[in-house]
């Protein structure tokens, strides 16, 4: 007899990147995974949190998660569990909470009033479900305290909530191992920059040593898939797409894990591409046979998006024409367009950085704008205090307001 766990992550669904929205790419994710989940036959499909991108998903993100656990229940009848990330709105996660059970998929998108209820019991495992912990899941608020007071009480809050659930699932394990999951930042993975950052400032990041106890910990939100300190069982899966223009290079895949006889093996498999996000870089001359070069293929992936750079874009005032020009008829789409500063020396007084849009500033480089603009040095402890409100501010209206749009890319 065996246990087979399959871990992912970060799906994002009804995600967009700069204006464009990605559901052509999560539906191509989806149909292919079904299959990939029917030969393996999992017991249990764990996606550990951010399975939304935003509090109220659109429509066609809530019907495609829909059709997906249907299909999974109809096809595959593995048991699911579904974590809530710092994305997904646990009122919403848990709305159809009842009558997902019938299909064997479980929802924690907040810890349970009963923490029974967050122990999925399985021949070989007993899998801890534990969400993304808000400040409020954790600590006590106290008035007054300091950042450094307030992250320390987060970490400790972080820590005695999996050493809680880790006690109550050796009182019921027997000779079987422990799963852990999760979806926080834990201190020695490489982050990339479209996780929108959780707590206060990455003040919540818990180390490794947190999960100790458990045979294996099935974490999201980094998006980058990695283990996690020194061993090899404290693991993210990564997200199945890349989520912005800054995450291009990275693998993208899904863990499998196997459990039996109380030993523990597991394997990656890798997730294909598909949509090409490619980053090219050409100067005005150039940028048509650059971009000519990158087109997609007829049939097969989804057509390219590019983010291009031109490198004397400054000293071209119809590029916009010209970019629209070269790709009309190739078979990609340039979301973005860079014209970085010449280099120091070489372009003169000019120094001031290109206005960017509202699509790819997120509301902490809007606030750091401002306090540029009041030319309040950065370093001084009135930039920093003014910064860690607007952070507190910015965490709670993330918490509870559906109208704070999804974190831009990149
Ligand atoms: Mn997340």
């Amino acid at each position: 007899m065996s246990t087979r766990i399959l871990h992912t992550a970060d799906w994002h669904l009804g995600a967009r990147l700069i204006e464009c929205d990605r559901h052509a790419e999560h539906e191509a994710f989806v149909a292919w995974l079904l299959p990939q989940l029917v030969a393996l036959r999992p017991d249990l499909l764990i996606i550990a949190g951010d399975i939304f991108d935003s509090a109220n998903p659109p429509q066609e993100a809530l019907t495609l998660y829909y059709t997906f656990l249907s299909e999974l229940a109809r096809k595959v009848k593995c048991r699911t569990l579904i974590l809530g990330g710092n994305h997904d709105s646990p009122a919403t996660l848990h709305a159809p909470r009842e009558i997902l059970r019938a299909l064997d998929v479980h929802v924690v998108a907040a810890p349970p009033a009963d923490p029974a209820a967050a122990l999925l019991e399985l021949s070989d495992a007993v899998v801890c479900a534990v969400p993304y912990l808000r400040e409020r899941d954790v600590r006590t608020a106290q008035p007054g305290q300091s950042a450094d007071l307030v992250a320390a009480a987060i970490r400790e809050g972080i820590g005695r909530h999996y050493a809680d659930i880790l006690a109550r699932a050796r009182a019921i394990a027997g000779d079987r191992v422990i799963v852990g999951t999760g979806h926080l930042t834990a201190t020695g993975s490489t982050a990339s920059p479209s996780e929108r950052t959780i707590h206060i400032g990455n003040l919540g990041a818990v180390d490794a040593a947190c999960f100790t106890g458990f045979a294996y910990t099935a974490l999201g939100h980094i998006h980058r898939p990695q283990r996690v300190g020194a061993g090899n069982s404290v693991r993210y899966a990564g997200s199945p797409i890349p989520l912005s223009f800054s995450e291009v290079d990275l693998p993208k895949e899904f863990r499998v894990i196997d459990i039996a006889g109380g030993q523990l093996t597991q394997h990656a498999v890798a997730i294909p591409e598909f949509r090409p996000l490619r980053r090219l870089t050409a100067s005005v001359a150039t940028l048509a046979a650059e971009l000519a070069r990158h087109q997609g293929t007829a049939g097969g992936v989804l057509e390219p998006w590019v983010e291009l750079t031109v490198t004397d874009g400054r000293t071209c005032p119809d590029l916009d024409r010209q970019v629209r020009e070269a790709a009309a008829p190739l078979r990609l789409r340039v979301l973005k367009v860079l014209t970085p500063a010449p280099a120091a020396g070489a372009g003169g007084a000019d120094a001031a950085p290109p206005p960017r849009s509202l699509t790819e500033l997120r509301p902490e480089d809007v606030f750091a704008e401002r306090l540029r603009r009041e030319t309040i040095d950065p370093a001084s402890p009135e930039s920093i205090a003014l910064t860690q409100t607007f952070h507190e501010l910015l965490g709670g209206l993330y918490d509870t307001a559906p109208a704070i749009p999804p974190e831009a890319a990149p």
